[in-house]
């Protein structure tokens, strides 16, 4: 956009401050988006189960700024300046301002905090990029006092926030969702994620997610460095496919309830995405001894009592354990007896399946 293109700052006099305010969950996927093609689209469709208890919340003050044409804004987390993230949301916004122009005529005051503990090896940004990309969405409605649908409003929260985050774009949707075109589905899109509108068998729909902390310390490759190295990598293709494949069997599962194929599928593809890390050029390696232990605990106790539990991993060492709510004892029990000894200070965190971002101002 032109700078003769910005809207004049009396354009918005009536309706020239507010505040809005957003809590949107972290998730966890299943199908593993590792890879993209061009800007901040997916080289594999991606899904994912949203959690309740993991989130961020934003609040945002909006006013009218003194030097139109500029991003201007001020952000605290937890109360604090952090330039780090400071540095993050100023690209953010700089790259939405094409489609948010009131961007560069407005002065932010961005608040947040998450529910889960600073560096607790816990991925943040799809919980903070999809609770800034819903307050953005609610500042222009409010300011434009042009409201939208609900689906379409999502919609774009979901594709902004894809363009800050790319696993932030399924946050804004509770349940599972699924992020990528999916060949043949209609309403699927590289643009943005949708929530999964399939059945889903009761077994899956109490789904809980302890994460096992097995390390606190900040991981040395960034996600966006790791996607980097899939360009060029010579897996990459039998990736897509794999994905790809993966995907339509799992969905096959979550509809008929088969939970052994769902552990078959969910560890399949937290132990690609780590394989794909380690094969690539430079490798890396970002699970650590504690990861693989509980890893062979899991199995073996799976193995012993044939109950429902399935891990996954992030891009991190920390162990996410999934199963049924009605297993909680049995699991917990597991939990303190054999795997809280792998945990950085014995720190674990209960999450389960969440019903999505809940607009709070
Ligand atoms: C995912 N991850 O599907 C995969 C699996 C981590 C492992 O998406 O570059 O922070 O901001 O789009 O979304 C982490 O990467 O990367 C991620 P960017 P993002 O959840």
């Amino acid at each position: 956009m032109s700078k003769s293109e910005i809207p004049k700052n009396h354009q918005y006099t009536e309706n020239a401050r507010g505040t809005v305010s957003w809590r949107s969950p972290s998730n966890i996927a299943l199908i593993k988006y590792w890879g993209k093609k061009g800007f901040q689209i997916p080289s594999n469709p991606s899904l994912s189960m949203t959690l309740s208890d993991s989130f961020t919340e934003t609040l945002v003050k909006y006013s009218l700024t003194q030097n139109p044409g500029t991003i201007s804004f001020d952000f605290y987390f937890e109360g604090a300046r952090k330039p780090q993230f400071g540095q993050k949301i100023a690209t953010f916004l700089e790259t939405v301002s094409d489609i948010f122009p009131f961007l560069k005529n407005f002065h932010l005051e961005i608040h947040s905090r998450n529910t889960f503990p600073h560096s607790a090896g816990i991925a943040s940004s799809a919980s903070a990029m999809s609770a800034l990309a819903l307050c953005l969405r609610s500042i222009e409605q409010q300011i434009t006092g042009i409201e939208n649908e609900n689906d379409e409003f999502l919609k774009k929260a979901s594709n902004i926030a894809r363009i800050g985050s790319g696993s932030a774009s399924r946050s804004i949707y509770g349940g599972y969702a699924t992020w990528g075109k999916i060949a043949s589905w209609e309403e699927t899109s590289d643009l943005f994620a949708s929530t999964l509108k399939t059945n889903i068998h009761p077994v899956f729909r109490d789904l809980r997610d302890t994460i096992l902390i097995i390390s606190k310390n900040e991981k040395l490759v960034s996600s966006r460095a790791g996607h980097g190295l899939m360009v060029n990598h010579p897996f990459a293709e039998a990736r897509i496919i794999q994905a790809n494949h993966n995907l339509h069997e799992l969905l096959e599962y979550l509809d008929s309830g088969d939970f052994a194929g769902f552990i078959k599928v969910v560890e399949n593809e937290a132990l690609t995405l780590h394989a794909l890390m380690m094969a690539s050029n430079p490798g890396f390696v970002l699970i650590q001894p504690g990861t693989l232990q509980v890893i062979e605990k899991i199995r073996d106790f799976r193995k012993q009592t044939g109950a429902n539990v399935v891990f996954t991993l992030d891009a991190g060492p920390n162990v996410h354990l999934l199963y049924p709510k009605h297993q909680t004892k049995l699991v917990k029990d597991f939990i303190n007896d054999e795997l809280i000894g792998f945990c950085d200070e014995n720190k674990f965190i209960d999450d389960k399946l969440g019903f999505g971002p809940q607009k709070l101002k």
